[in-house]
């Protein structure tokens, strides 16, 4: 009998949850957040905050440490099937001690938006150097644009990540030397991965609706764990009767 009540309980509170937030959901803005870190040793952050209204991203990077008075590639990677995230050195298979973009791949993904200041916002501009933005002399950029998102990676977008591009290794003040894995016509010094942030969603379905999704969450917590218990219990004593009548 406890256990029944328990099952129950665990289903009701779960309804309960979902409905909560299928209707925050409904309720149009999202945000977004990333804290870009460093790849290849760059030393480059800095924050990206988004806000997502349907298919319309509107967003803003701030980022420090990059290379000064030189572009810097930035976009949206991303996989419809795995949740992404940043890359280690560890993915460097040939081995040059750098972290090229297609070599990051497994980890953060294709390029899914290209994040332009003017212009063509698709995978297309990947490598539309002359619409990326610039650095400053001090190594500090700031982006903000609002743009249309594919209908699939606006659906997604908490599962993707951003990668700005573009490290000059030599110091020479200038993307130069040997040629990008991406795009032979470019240095791979432009489009090295300089920085790279996990998107995460900041308002989720509790933060949006703080009176019912609150109560919601907390509800679904308790009932999951005495729902888990019951269950559990049931699934131990199962499994000790199948053993018992094996015996
Ligand atoms: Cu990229």
């Amino acid at each position: 009998m406890k256990k029944k009540l328990g099952v129950l309980s665990a289903a009701a509170v779960l309804s309960l949850g979902v409905t909560g937030t299928a209707f925050a959901q409904e309720g149009g803005q999202q945000t977004f957040e990333a804290d870009l870190t460093p790849q290849n040793g760059s030393g480059s952050t800095g924050t990206a905050t988004m806000t997502l209204d349907s298919n319309q991203l509107g967003i803003d990077i701030g980022s420090q440490g990059l290379t000064p008075n030189l572009p810097h590639a930035q976009h949206i990677h991303g996989m419809a099937q795995a949740i992404s995230e940043c890359p280690t050195l560890a993915l460097d298979a040939n081995g040059d001690g750098l972290l090229s973009t297609p070599e990051g791949q497994p980890a953060y993904g294709p390029i899914l938006s290209s994040l332009t200041v003017t212009g063509d916002t698709s995978p297309e501009s990947a490598t539309a150097v002359d619409r990326m933005p610039k650095a400053g002399a001090d190594g500090t950029l700031a982006y903000s644009r609002t743009l249309t998102l594919p209908a699939d990676v606006a659906a997604n977008l908490g599962d993707f990540a951003i990668v700005q591009h573009g490290i000059d290794v030599d110091g020479s003040g200038k993307y130069d030397g040997a040629p990008s894995d991406i795009k032979p016509e470019i240095p791979l010094e432009g489009t090295l991965p300089t920085d790279c942030g996990k998107i995460v969603p900041t308002s989720s379905a509790a933060m949006t609706m703080p009176e019912t999704g609150g109560i919601n969450l907390v509800g679904l917590a308790a009932g999951l764990a005495g729902g888990a218990l019951a269950v559990g219990g049931l699934f131990v004593s199962r499994v000790l009767g199948s053993r018992n009548a094996a015996q």
